[in-house]
Parts: structure tokens; C-alpha cells; sequence
């Protein structure tokens, strides 16, 4: 199994819907190795209909879409863990994909972009700023000046989480299951690719929360380059 995972310029992996893939593929015990691209790489990925990544390769399949990685690892490993507990039909995991991109992802992204153009190889920038910069609706360099009076919007959007935290360890219960990554895979993102803590009370579940998935996401690390 292969999974073709976002690089920067020194070989840091934050794409935050790839962290929800390569979770998975744990949460599974389902060995694989990564296969580093940037954004200009992403279209020779199999049959090159492939626009962003995660995409997986299982064999001859290519699987593309961090939630469609994870409903392909449900229907063709039966036998492993589930990603979805208590959710059979995946609606609670796509509220929470839902959430997270549509606001938590996009408040952090205010705070963040430029750190990421920074981290872009030279080739990868061009690209980066002319999409992100539509996207933003202003320059990076705006972006990044503006950053600091975003900070209150982003950190604000993690309320839902650390509200579920309070109840309970994690997002699935007692154990970390699928949506439990989705909402991981913004936060490591965001702490891989600057020094901002976000989350400055120490007291925040959230921080016991991460730490446990994290631990998950570094034991083992694959293969691969
Ligand atoms: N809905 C997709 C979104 C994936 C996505 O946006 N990935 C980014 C990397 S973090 C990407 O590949 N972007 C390609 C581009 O901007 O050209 C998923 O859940 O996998």
C-alpha cells in the first residue's frame, strides 16, 4: 500500500487530510509506505485525474479523497478496527469533516498561510500564492500581517472540540476512532508548520487529546521517501 502524501521544501508532511489518512492506515495496523510530492506532482499520480492528495494505491486501486481513503480501508478490511464506532453510516465523522473544513481548517489557515508559502520549495511558490492568495482573498503578505488579529477567530473554532473533550476522552468515546483524526490532522498541521501555540491553557483537553494521537501517528512510521 502506498499513500502519496504533500512534502515541503525540507521534507515536513503537514497536509492535514493526509495526517487523516495515514491515521487510519494505523487505526487499521495497515502497513504502507509514502510516496512525497508537491503540488506539481500530484497530476502523475496514477491515471491523472487526481487534483489534491491523500490518494492511496492499494495494489491497482487508486483511492483519492481522505474520507473516501477511509471508507475503502472500511468496506475492503472488515476484519481491522473500525475507523467509524457507532456510526455505521459515517454521518457523525462527515459532521466532523464538515467542521473542520469549513471552519475549523480555514480559521487556522488565516493564521498560517504564509509559514506555508515559506515552507514551499522555490518551484512550489509561484503555484501556492496564486491559488491561496484567491482563495484568501488578498496577499500573502496581507495574510500574514493580519495574522495576529486572527489568532482569537481560529483558537474560538476549537470550542466544539474541547467542549466534546470535557465529556469525554475522545471524539469517538473512549478511543480514538475516525473523526478523532479529522479534527488531529488540523492541529498537527498547524504545529508542524509554525510555532504558534494556539492553545495556550494548559489545562486544555485538548492537549492530552493530541498527545495520545500523535503518539499513534509516530509509532511505526513507514517506509518510504
Ligand atoms: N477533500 C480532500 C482535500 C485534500 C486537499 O485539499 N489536499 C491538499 C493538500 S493539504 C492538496 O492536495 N491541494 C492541492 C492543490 O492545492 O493543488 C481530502 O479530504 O482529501
Amino acid at each position: 500500500m502506498l499513500l502519496f502524501d504533500l512534502t515541503t521544501r525540507h521534507g515536513a508532511r503537514p497536509s492535514p487530510f493526509c495526517w487523516r489518512a495515514k491515521l487510519a492506515l494505523k487505526h487499521k495496523g495497515l502497513l504502507h509506505d509514502e510516496k512525497a510530492c508537491h503540488y506539481s506532482d500530484i497530476r502523475s499520480i496514477g491515471d491523472g485525474s487526481f487534483r489534491t492528495v491523500p490518494v492511496m494505491q492499494d495494489g491497482g486501486v487508486f483511492v483519492g479523497g481522505s474520507l473516501n481513503i477511509a471508507e475503502y480501508l472500511e468496506k475492503t478490511y472488515p476484519d481491522t478496527p473500525t475507523l467509524f464506532p457507532d456510526d455505521p453510516h459515517h454521518r457523525y465523522a462527515k459532521f466532523v469533516e464538515a467542521w473542520v473544513d469549513t471552519s475549523l481548517q480555514p480559521q487556522i489557515f488565516h493564521t498560517l498561510a504564509y509559514d506555508i508559502f515559506l515552507l514551499m520549495p522555490d518551484a512550489e511558490q509561484p503555484y501556492f500564492r496564486k491559488t491561496r492568495e484567491a482563495r484568501l482573498g488578498m496577499t500573502l503578505e496581507e495574510a500574514r500581517d493580519l495574522a495576529p488579529s486572527k489568532l482569537p477567530a481560529a483558537q474560538a473554532s476549537f470550542l466544539p472540540l474541547r467542549r466534546r473533550l470535557q465529556e469525554q476522552p475522545f471524539l469517538c468515546g473512549d478511543a480514538p476512532a475516525y473523526a478523532d483524526y479529522i479534527a488531529y490532522g488540523a492541529l498537527k498541521w498547524q504545529r508542524l508548520c509554525c510555532d504558534r501555540e494556539l492553545l495556550s491553557d494548559a489545562a486544555d483537553p485538548i492537549h492530552a487529546w493530541f498527545s495520545h494521537i500523535d503518539g499513534l501517528a509516530t509509532a511505526h512510521a513507514p517506509t518510504g521517501s
